[in-house]
């Protein structure tokens, strides 16, 4: 363990820890944040109801279209002075979420990061591959300040250039990888592309996350490669990867609860669920100190687990493995998508319908995305040179908006089918293995 003392507190101490912890930060948003002022005073309760973790459920959910309204600073609680570092992640429209962090922030992400490492025995002694994309999206930087935070070498790779991956685990005995697991099946196949004998390389163990991926893909990944594959999860409006993790138990998930507090609730009525009931995943972020967060909505689908302590001798609960979303939207190559997205940009292109359908495959191991734009009647009968100027474009701005390069079909008016209901926009081919 990274932190045995956090990570196997008796429950009873943990409780009081969390209990005092959420009264600090809802006194701070409450003092700090308009947005959470006006929503608790709406809801008619005041810092001092909460005195313990048990008076969560008085206060307000934060949903994520609410922290986009917030475009850009508004969630921040902190002079911009005392911020040391902006992520983003994509909304549903054109604005991200963003999120600050603060230098205590900072460490303690690189903190639970590091717990996240520790989870699959990874120590000072490992070199740890980077291969999650460095940037706004929170894969690269997170681990990387992980790994470092635990004393091991970080190889920042980021994703993407395939080969030269595969040449750096080899020459530097790398011996933990972090990515998505599409992305580790797909360098384990370019390894043996290349003739590499990759079950014979030093590997030991994997972090694999920010996309859906199942139990099949797991044993898929390690019949492959000579690691253990571990499920990391985590969200850029909580911290990024890092919130939880599953130890080589490969049994669930543990939740770093001394920093971020799960619930699960019935997605519809909002009522709070009891462990082992499945339902939508609320975090609160009992530390942070930039971005408050206060009973955020993810949208994904799980259960806490009420399996009693793990072998491992961490006390937190457990989450299990993500079984879906409530919302639409799309992980394409571990970038959030949203169909709304795409709608955005189309109605704003001359000649064609906001008439498409999104259609996402996977090719090897990649994920592809194919979108079928309707065109106008006017310009289908128009020339060759046009339809192509027009397809480039639309490649353009999705590709601007999306940060995901996308296949551009244009089909004939009237070609896409209109349902009677809610129209289908979205044809996902992947099977989940
Ligand atoms: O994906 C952070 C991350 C980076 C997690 C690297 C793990 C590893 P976002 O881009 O904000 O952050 O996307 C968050 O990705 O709400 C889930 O729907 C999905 N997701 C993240 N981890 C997993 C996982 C990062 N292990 C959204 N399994 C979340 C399934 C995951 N889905």
């Amino acid at each position: 363990m990274f932190n045995p003392q956090a990570e196997a507190m008796p429950r009873e101490e943990l409780r009081k820890l969390q209990g005092e912890r959420l009264r600090s930060l809802v006194a701070r948003a409450y003092e700090r944040v308009a947005f959470y002022r006006a929503k608790m005073d709406a809801q008619g309760v005041r810092p001092e109801d909460i005195r313990g973790i048990e008076d969560i459920v008085k206060l307000p959910f934060t949903e994520k279209s609410e922290f986009r309204d917030q475009y850009p600073f508004g969630m921040f609680a902190v002079p911009m002075s005392e911020i040391v570092r902006i992520h983003a992640s994509s909304g549903t429209t054109g604005k991200p979420t963003v999120v600050g962090y603060t230098r205590a922030d900072i460490d303690n992400w690189a903190e639970c990061a590091a717990r996240s490492l520790g989870c699959g025995g990874a120590t000072a002694e490992d070199t740890v591959q980077v291969a999650y994309g460095y940037g706004l999206f929170t894969g690269g930087l997170g681990m990387h300040y992980g790994a470092e935070k635990l004393g091991a070498a970080a190889l920042p790779m980021s994703a993407g250039n395939t080969e030269k991956q595969v040449m750096l685990m080899k020459d530097f005995g790398v011996t933990v990888l972090c990515c998505t697991p599409s992305y580790a099946l797909q360098i384990a196949e370019v390894a043996e592309q290349m003739g590499e004998d990759v079950r014979s390389f030093p590997l030991k163990a994997g972090f694999f996350g920010a996309e859906p991926w199942t139990q099949g893909m797991r044993e898929h990944i390690e019949e492959r490669l000579p690691l253990k594959a571990l499920d990391i999860y985590g969200l850029s409006e909580v911290a990024g990867p890092g919130v939880a993790n599953e130890c080589l138990e490969q049994d669930g998930l543990h939740v770093f609860e001394d920093h971020f507090y799960p619930e699960i609730i019935d997605p519809e009525t909002g009522a709070s669920l009891p462990d082992g009931e499945k339902g939508e995943l609320v975090f609160t972020c009992l530390t942070k100190e930039g971005v408050p967060l206060i009973r955020y909505r993810t949208r994904d689908i799980t259960l806490l687990m009420n399996s009693g302590p793990c072998a491992c001798g961490r006390t937190s609960r457990k989450m299990a493995r993500l079984m879906g979303r409530t919302d639409d939207m799309l992980i394409i190559r571990g970038i959030n998508v949203f169909p709304s997205q795409v709608e955005n940009v189309l109605v704003r292109i001359e000649g064609v319908h906001p008439q498409y359908l999104i259609i996402v495959d996977r090719k090897g191991n990649l994920d592809t995305i194919e979108i079928q734009v309707e065109v106008t009647e006017d310009l289908f009968s128009d020339e060759v040179k046009k339809l192509e100027a027009l397809r480039d474009k639309i490649h353009y701005q999705i590709k601007a908006m999306l940060n995901v390069s996308a296949k551009i079909t244009l089909v004939e008016p009237k070609t896409i089918e209109r349902g009677l209901g809610k129209a289908k926009r979205v044809l996902d081919r992947r099977q989940r293995i």
